[in-house]
């Protein structure tokens, strides 16, 4: 199989561990090639730092898109991320237009806030935008909070039990016509994982796994990049949110034992091996 190819448009935040600095090592250590649309340079992210830096690249994404379409690139996936301004959607939204093919996944992960909160540069236009791109999605793979941003109704509305949140996915399925995974969703007590609904068989199923009693930062990035590498891979949606949960759940385990601070992201890197092809 000749080595799959994503165009991953998400920031690039230089301390942290979120985003382009999991969606690249990630990507690259499950024998996928990760080319990098970054939407924004930050020096760290905006979880838990105050003073860091956010360098827009609004304008730089058009013009290397352009360039990509004038090599005559394509790509197996386009996965994108954290945007850094409204104007963004558009320039995604086209993105994705271009570089449709038969058999391209699109992966919208509508990063827009977490713990019933918009990320501090996420703005109301910002958050209406990130819906409507969702649309165009193949696959979309929201948090609970990005669910309800989603289904425009307030966080507490979403429920907790498995029903609501079964119907929660389906409606956001857009009418069974993309798939959801649903993540930190807790179907049981001392578990954690996701809620799938497929488009190809109009299924839903459950992955659970052992929930570490830990708050933690970019677990949703990790989750996505994995799921996408997975997908482009070749896996069903059920075995790509499995693998994608699993790596997680070491991840987490790994940085609850060391005590690594919250807004350090988990500490991936010593695990990347157990995501090598033909290894997990
Ligand atoms: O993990 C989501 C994320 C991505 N990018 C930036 C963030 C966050 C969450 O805080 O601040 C810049």
């Amino acid at each position: 199989m000749p080595t799959p190819r994503v165009a991953a448009i998400h920031d690039l935040s230089g301390f942290g561990r979120c985003s382009l600095t999991v969606a690249v090592p990630v990507l690259s250590a499950m024998g996928v090639q990760c080319c990098p649309l970054p939407t924004a340079f930050l020096s760290t992210h905006t979880g838990g730092f105050s003073g860091y830096t956010f360098l827009d690249m609004t304008d730089a994404m058009a013009a290397a898109a352009a360039h990509w379409k004038a090599l005559g690139l394509t790509f197996d996936a386009v996965y994108s991320g954290f945007l850094g301004s409204a104007r963004q959607i558009g320039i995604v939204e086209s993105f994705i237009r271009t570089f449709r093919g038969p058999s391209t996944v699109v992966v919208v992960d509508p990063v827009m806030g977490d713990q019933g909160q918009a990320y501090q540069t996420y703005t109301p236009d910002l958050c209406v935008g990130m819906a409507r791109l969702a649309a165009l999605a193949d696959v979309i793979t929201p948090n609970l909070t990005e669910a309800a941003f989603l289904l425009e109704i307030p966080c507490d509305r979403l429920g907790t039990d498995g029903q609501s949140l079964r119907a929660a996915a389906e409606k956001l399925s857009l009418g069974g016509r993309r798939s959801v995974v649903l993540t930190g969703v807790s179907l049981e007590a001392g578990k954690t994982g996701a809620l799938c609904f497929d488009a190809a068989s109009g299924e839903l199923s459950a992955v659970q796994t052992a929930a570490v009693d830990r708050v933690f930062l970019g677990t949703g990035d990790v989750f996505a990049s994995v799921l996408t590498g997975a997908l482009v891979g070749g896996a069903s949606l059920q075995a790509a949110a499995e693998r994608a949960a699993e790596f997680v759940r070491a991840c987490a385990e790994r940085t609850a034992a060391e005590d690594l601070p919250v807004r350090e992201g988990v500490d991936f890197e010593p695990l990347l091996g157990l995501l090598t092809p033909g290894r997990v």
